[in-house]
């Protein structure tokens, strides 16, 4: 008797850029790509939510799935400070579905245990929202990662988050206290695009062109992370970086362009227009 035919599994890794609450443009691309939620896994690079119309399915989609990773962004930080009282929406806020929502203590309590950092240490591979600056080696970028999260989900969370805005102080030493050190290292993972090699971030710039004496960060990195490839979103401006070794996944679904996703196995994209929401 013939065995019954059984067709090879192939499990995929999906790294997508800022979903920003662009819900439709998530599930298109997650079509065209056949995403399998049992089996599958997908990357997030953060701002999941804000500037974008759906962010209420779009986390509750993410909640659901039982192979996700996030590294959170500026974006996702900055919903958990408005939840919490901390600051006021903005007009360009809109994130007032999560707000208003009966649920949204318990996206608030999610937000909070997501990592800043995703590191694949067998594959070499290393994920966050903004950056890292060329002085912090691999087992710094851990620690610092680590030492915020444990801030997100300590009873000091509230201070966390009220202290974490601002944009100074800009160069990093290691003799930084908190709660700047912790200010600077939460602006490296989630604000970054232009750096100096002095430990410098530069956060008014958001365009390509650099401003003097600056260049984007990943123009140089640590040599503890020479052989690991950096995946990163926020920068749309860039529409995208396909290099070795580095990838730029944000590709401005939020501002009418597309969402990009990368199968981290074969090093295939895929990029889905953004929907009309
Ligand atoms: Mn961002």
């Amino acid at each position: 008797m013939c065995q019954p035919f059984e067709p090879e599994r192939i499990v995929s890794t999906y790294a997508v850029g800022d979903i920003q609450g662009c819900f439709d443009t998530l599930m298109a691309l997650l079509t065209q790509v056949h995403f399998k939620p049992e089996t599958d896994t997908l990357w997030c690079a953060g701002d999941l939510i804000n500037r974008g119309p759906k962010n209420v399915e779009t986390l509750q989609y993410l909640m659901a799935l039982p192979n996700l990773k996030v590294a959170l962004g500026n974006h996702d930080l900055h919903f958990l400070a408005l939840a919490k009282g901390i600051k006021t929406p903005t007009p360009s806020d809109t994130i007032g579905d999560l707000l208003t929502h009966p649920d949204r203590e318990q996206f608030v309590a999610w937000l909070q245990k997501q990592p800043l950092l995703i590191c694949d240490d067998v594959n070499q591979r290393l994920m966050v929202h903004a950056g890292l600056p060329d002085i912090w080696s691999l087992d710094q970028v851990k620690h610092l990662a680590h030492e915020i999260e444990q801030q997100l989900r300590g009873a000091s969370v509230d201070a966390f988050l009220n202290n974490m805005y601002g944009d100074t102080p800009a160069i990093w030493s290691d003799t930084l206290t908190t709660p700047d050190r912790l200010r600077l290292a939460t602006n490296f993972f989630t604000r970054l695009r232009f750096y100096k090699s002095t430990g410098e971030l530069e956060l008014t710039h958001k365009t390509e062109t650099a401003p003097e004496g600056f260049t984007p960060w990943f123009n140089t990195r640590h040599a503890s992370l020479a052989d690991y490839t950096l995946i990163f979103g926020h920068w749309a401006a860039l529409g995208g970086v396909r290099q070795e070794r580095l990838i730029g996944l944000d590709t401005g679904a939020v501002w009418g362009r597309h969402l990009t996703a990368l199968r981290l196995e074969d090093g295939v994209y895929f990029t889905q227009p953004a929907a009309s929401e």
